[in-house]
């Protein structure tokens, strides 16, 4: 059986911005998965690396006449109709080819998918690396009603079977780095990089996440094993940095720590960058010494909100005092913050993002990076935010960077000046020009000056598109009219 994978193409910022990419680590798990049950017969398309038209990808397939597709992109929602598009056409070209699609969008849309794109065969919900082994060797007799965690069409009608299991060890499956060359990837500044994920899930409730429940639950890989995996991908194949997946790798301080120290003991000089809660950083301030040793440079923080009852309200679970002393004990340990500010609440006012802005500042992070809120149908926030009005129809802009709601008392303009006014006066102020210029580390002054000049380029970006082209309307529907079906997993019928 000929297998392809595509990465299809995104046209989000962190798709087309920077020069530089990241390798797309769901489907290496998923084609590692099926090389080690046998298929020797399968490569990796990765269209979204240069922005691949629809034409080339086509010639690709002519040539390469794969029996099975697989799709799927990490930032799936946004990806979404750039994937059926291209399947429609795929479908046109080869039409026997049996077409799988994958990842966190199509899992919670499955029965509205299968219904409405007939470009579509089979749909693999949630985790994919057990579930398309089973899938796979399905469809070599024909028979699928024993495989769990799909949907399908047989006989016109769709079926969506029940869920499968999580995965309970992590380490039974690997990334099929075979597929690409690493070489290709590079990050923070023309290092090689890959994307690497030690733990899935997260332990935390918070009410817009779309990623805790995708995982059902919080897991880790072996921490010796990933952390000898990581030198191995640096000594033999000249990995600089790793950028981690993770939701929330420090979720067990214990298993954490075993982490670092064997990575140290290593002693590999490589780059590690990730995301996790400000509640662990403070947890963790006797080790910290460690995550910096180990080769951490930044962390994202999801402080999301500088206001106390508006954390209260998304149920972020931790408060402002332990966001300002994560920062600071970060800052000590020399290794940078980026906090986000996720904007675009139903009451916010202009003096709110005025008390932001100085709440922030006092903060004092190294980095921000500004987000709208977007109503994923998986959600909780959806079912909170299910009246209000949809002002940005196109799927292709629910990235977190355009704003998808109508707020009550701010204009989309008066919001997005003010965004764009607080990440000039937070990058420009002068303790930032000071390290910017002047920070003593000179790994980190890199990170930092690679950092500028990646938001200097996305700023001028969203100037321009939210300008001259981003549409948006004047009166949307109502979330839950716009959406017309609200049952979780896609389940219905
Ligand atoms: C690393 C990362 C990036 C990197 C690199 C992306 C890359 N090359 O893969 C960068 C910084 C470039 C990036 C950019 C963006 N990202 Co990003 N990113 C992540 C992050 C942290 C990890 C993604 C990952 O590798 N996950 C681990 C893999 C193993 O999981 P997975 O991809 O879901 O795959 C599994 C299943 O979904 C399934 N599966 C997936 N595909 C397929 C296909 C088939 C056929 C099958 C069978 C199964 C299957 O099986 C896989 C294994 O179990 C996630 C957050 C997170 N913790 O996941 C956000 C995340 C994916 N990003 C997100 C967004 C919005 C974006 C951007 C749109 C932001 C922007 N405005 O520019 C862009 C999109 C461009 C892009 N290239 O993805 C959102 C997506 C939300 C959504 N559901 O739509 C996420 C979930 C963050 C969030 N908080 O919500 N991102
Ligand atoms: S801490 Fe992060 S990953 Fe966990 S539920 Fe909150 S937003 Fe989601």
């Amino acid at each position: 059986m000929k297998i392809l994978l595509i990465n299809p193409t995104n046209l989000a910022i962190g798709s087309r911005v920077p020069k530089e990419k990241l390798p797309p680590l769901g489907l290496l798990y998923i084609g590692g998965s099926l090389i080690d049950i046998g298929y020797k017969e399968i490569e990796l398309l990765n269209a979204d690396y240069s922005n691949m038209s629809d034409e080339k990808i086509l010639e690709r397939l002519k040539d390469y006449q794969p029996d099975v597709v697989l799709i799927g992109h990490s930032g799936s929602t946004s990806a979404h109709p750039i994937a059926m598009r291209l399947t429609r056409q795929i479908k046109t070209l080869l039409p026997k080819v049996k077409v799988i699609y994958g990842g966190v969008y199509p899992s919670y849309h499955a029965y509205e998918i299968l219904r409405d794109e007939a470009s579509i065969d089979f749909i693999v919900q949630g985790e994919g690396e057990a579930v398309i082994r089973e899938l796979v060797r399905a469809m070599e007799v024909g028979k699928y009603d024993e495989v769990k965690g799909i949907a399908y069409r047989e006989n016109g009608t769709i079926k969506v079977a029940p869920p499968a299991p999580t995965i309970k060890d992590l380490d039974e499956y690997r990334v099929g780095w075979e597929l690409i060359d690493i070489a290709d990837y590079s990050y923070w500044g023309d290092k090689r990089a890959v994307v690497v994920q030690f733990s899935r899930g997260c332990p935390h409730k918070c009410s817009y996440c779309g990623q805790r429940e995708f995982w059902e639950t919080w897991r880790h890989r072996d921490p010796v094993k990933f952390a000898k995996e990581l030198a191995r991908l640096h000594r033999e194949e000249g990995v600089e940095v790793f950028n981690f997946a993770d939701e929330n790798p420090t979720t067990k301080k214990n298993v954490w720590k075993l982490f670092l120290e064997t990575l140290i003991a290593e002693n590999v000089e490589v780059t590690l960058v990730g995301s996790t809660r400000t509640d662990d950083i403070v947890r963790d301030e006797d080790i910290l010494h460690l995550y910096k040793k180990a080769g951490f440079e930044r962390f994202l923080l999801g402080i999301e909100n500088y206001d106390e009852s508006t954390i209260e309200k998304i149920k972020k679970g931790t408060t402002i005092q332990i966001d300002q002393k994560a920062i600071q004990l970060l800052r000590k340990n020399g290794i940078l913050s980026m906090a986000t500010y996720v904007f675009g609440f139903e009451e916010e006012t202009l003096s709110d993002y005025w008390g932001g802005l100085k709440k922030i500042i006092s903060y004092d992070p190294d980095q921000i990076q500004t987000l709208y809120a977007t109503p994923h149908r998986w959600t909780s926030y959806f079912h909170e935010v299910k009246h209000r009005k949809i002002i940005q129809p196109n799927l292709e802009k629910w990235d977190y960077k355009h704003q998808i709601m109508a707020t009550n008392n701010v204009s989309p303009l008066a919001l997005f000046v003010s965004i764009k006014a607080m990440e000039l006066v937070l990058q420009l102020r002068p303790r930032a020009i000071k390290r910017y210029l002047f920070y003593p580390d000179p790994k980190i002054r890199h990170a930092i000056r690679w950092y500028y000049k990646m938001g200097r380029k996305v700023w001028l970006h969203e100037v321009y598109n939210f300008f001259f082209d981003d549409k948006r309307l004047r009166k949307g529907l109502e979330l839950s009219s716009f959406w017309k079906f609200v049952s979780v997993k896609g389940k219905e019928g």
